[in-house]
């Protein structure tokens, strides 16, 4: 029997997540010694980047001075449903996305709507900021990004004043992705295509980023080309790639995550150590090649950038 609307992870999954990382790290020591070189170097994923190069400047100011994730394991260990609900599905099958043409509809309640073009949207000054990457199954990574501020993109668009929210909408086609097939294996967690969204005043904050690239390259199609949202307080689930239309609304969007299972999965989803998923504990993380586990900072790291946009809600209720 197919489970259509099955929660995001098992708790299972979790545990056997932290084995196949801890299979992962052996298996590196094992190449360190020269025991297994041609099993570890069997992967399809290049190790270094080397997609196309992407020039950009770098933001110091809003970037985190942790040392990046290995480039192999930010591009082989992804969640991206569209290609599969195993970690090593989106690098298998990223190769049928076709990132060109692309283009990106901006409308809903703003005064001027309009297609932007992939090249147009390369064309904004681009910055690199290294952003950690904190997922709802506990686990996080340290990505260096390129993109531009989000509020720069819907600036443009002049949103109307009656638009409280953005709905954000990933590509919907099941030739490039084969987890959208209603013969998908196991059956489908989500409702495609995947929305997200966020508050007009978070998706105009600026630390919101446009990403178009990482690692000096244009983004890799297993981690959301050719145009993804990268939203660093938030858990990753929000960060929705591929994107194809963002829309202003009056209502809060109703997204794919929310209808799969709302007890788990509010709209707000901003990282918060104290509020607990309902299947394990939120307080803590691994950090992908980290050994041990880091305490999990309230809004993911920040704050005081952030909290304001939350004043007189209740974090514990608008989880
Ligand atoms: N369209 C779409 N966007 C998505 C997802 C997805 O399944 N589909 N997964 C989300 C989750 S759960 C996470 S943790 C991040 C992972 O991004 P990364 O693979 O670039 O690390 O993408 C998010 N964006
Ligand atoms: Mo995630």
């Amino acid at each position: 029997m197919l489970i259509k609307r099955a929660p995001m992870f098992k708790a299972s999954e979790i545990t056997d997540d932290r084995l196949y990382l801890n299979r992962r790290e052996f298996m590196a020591g094992a190449a360190a010694l020269a025991l297994a070189p041609s099993i570890v170097s069997a992967g399809a994923a290049a190790s270094a980047p080397d997609g196309k190069a992407l020039q950009s400047t770098k933001n110091e100011k809003f970037s985190i001075p942790d040392k990046p994730t290995p480039f192999k394991d930010a591009t082989t260990y992804n969640n991206f449903y569209e290609f599969g609900m195993d970690k090593e599905d989106p690098s298998k099958y990223a190769h049928l996305l076709k990132p060109r043409p692309w283009s990106v509809q901006v409308d809903g309640l703003v005064h001027k709507p309009r297609r932007f073009d992939v090249e147009e949207i390369l064309r904004f000054p681009l910055e690199e900021r290294v952003y950690s990457l904190r997922c709802v199954e506990a686990w996080s990574m340290v990505i260096p990004w390129i993109g531009f501020p989000l509020a720069n993109l819907l600036k443009q668009v002049e949103p109307m004043g009656t638009a409280k929210f953005v709905e954000f909408t990933t590509l919907k086609d099941p030739e490039q992705f084969p987890g959208q097939k209603p013969s998908f294996f196991g059956g489908s967690a989500v409702e495609w295509p995947y929305v997200e969204g966020l508050r007009l005043d978070e998706a105009m904050h600026p630390l919101t980023l446009v990403t178009v690239g990482m690692y000096g390259q244009v983004l890799p199609n297993q981690n959301g080309a050719p145009i993804r949202i990268v939203v660093p307080w938030k858990y990753g689930f929000k960060s929705g790639k591929s994107i194809v239309r963002m829309r202003l609304t009056e209502e809060q969007p109703k997204t794919a995550w929310e209808k799969a299972a709302p007890q788990e999965y509010g709209f707000y989803s901003n990282v918060n150590p104290t509020v607990d998923h309902p299947r394990w504990s939120q307080a803590t993380e691994r950090r992908i090649g980290e050994f041990m586990r880091r305490k999990t900072l309230m809004f993911n790291g920040y704050a005081d950038q952030v909290a304001s946009l939350y004043a007189g809600m209740d974090l514990k209720k608008n989880y």
